[in-house]
């Protein structure tokens, strides 16, 4: 049986075999030749992997859906989970934002606001939504926080989000939605994916104001679920906060905090910490920061259902 510790080295093991040859797994490289030529022609073959599952589709012709492996510009190449079903298919998984601990205001596993606790000196954060800082894996985006290289490499046009319960199994992905949409708007194409969109558009505390500082909106099209039944999942406290059917990028409170997406909605009101995630490191009023800021409303009681807090927000492009 093929034992293989990673990628690489399953790769290396099977045109080891096919190639019946030894092969250095250190490439040799003097004046941009390859010392071995075999190594040059394997190096080549993978730098010409699709960068994207868009370009699975279209080169390829592939409309199954799956696990695939990418590589970036520059040669790093990784899985990736491809959605070759939804509205033609061709949208790569570069991301998920889970919540391990609603109650834990910016503590461990809030990598899409801030590990380090509610800082004014840390106005940004960890930072993940603007940094080539990757973690977790694809297959347990449910499970964890997940971002791949895809995130920051791949050119896309638009987003494609999927709500998952906690846990659930790949397998069970698409069955078990809460909620899942995407975008027709080509939002994107000014930036060409959401790093460069947050580069642009800080999420950091006191980069911008309620109402005039929005980064970006786009309406939606539903998949699984539609505009009441996603007003619905952020409880009736919410209701009159938000207007259902778009999805926003980068937002601030009434008191400068910076959140970075607001899942099927547009904010109307100065309040979104009620319903959008994600964010900058520091919150002035201290319960709200963590990666579902505070989607709990820790004192009332009356925040987002527990179909929506529990479930992980997966992002795809295209
Ligand atoms: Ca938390
Ligand atoms: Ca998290």
């Amino acid at each position: 049986m093929l034992r293989c510790a990673s990628v690489l080295m399953c790769l290396l093991h099977v045109l080891h075999t096919v190639l019946g040859a030894a092969i250095s797994p250190k490439p040799i490289i003097i004046n941009g030749t390859y010392i071995n030529p075999e190594l040059g022609k394997y190096h080549a073959r993978l730098r010409t992997l699709a960068r994207s599952c868009l370009e699975i589709r279209d080169k390829h012709g592939v409309t199954q859906d799956g696990m695939y492996i990418l590589s970036t510009a520059s040669g790093t190449y990784y899985q990736a989970f491809c959605d070759m079903s939804s509205a033609g298919g061709g949208w790569t998984l570069v991301a998920s934002v889970h919540e391990n601990n609603i109650r834990g205001k910016c503590t461990s596993g809030d990598r899409w606001s801030s590990q380090q606790g509610n800082d004014q000196h840390r106005p940004e954060g960890d930072g993940s939504w603007a940094s080539t800082h990757t973690f977790g894996t694809a297959e347990g985006s449910t499970s964890d926080d997940y971002k791949n290289p895809g995130y920051y490499d791949i050119s896309a046009q638009d987003v494609s989000v999927w709500h998952i319960p906690n846990d659930e199994q790949l397998s069970n992905w698409t069955s078990s939605a809460v909620l899942r949409y995407h975008t027709e708007s080509g939002f994107l194409r000014d930036t060409g994916n959401l790093y460069h969109l947050f580069k642009k558009f800080p999420v950091r505390f006191g980069a911008g104001r309620c109402g005039s500082d929005v980064g970006a909106v786009s309406p939606v099209v539903f998949d699984t679920g539609d505009k009441d039944s996603t007003a619905d999942l952020y409880g009736p406290s919410a209701g009159g906060e938000f207007e259902s059917g778009f999805v926003t990028f980068r937002v601030f409170d009434s008191d400068r905090a910076a959140m970075a997406m607001c899942s099927g909605v547009r904010p109307t009101q100065c309040s979104p910490q009620h319903y959008c995630i994600g964010g900058g490191g520091y919150f002035p009023t201290s319960d709200q920061c963590g990666d579902f800021t505070a989607l709990d409303r820790s004192h009332t009681h009356t925040g987002a259902s527990r179909r929506l807090t529990e479930s992980a927000v997966l992002l795809f492009y295209r």
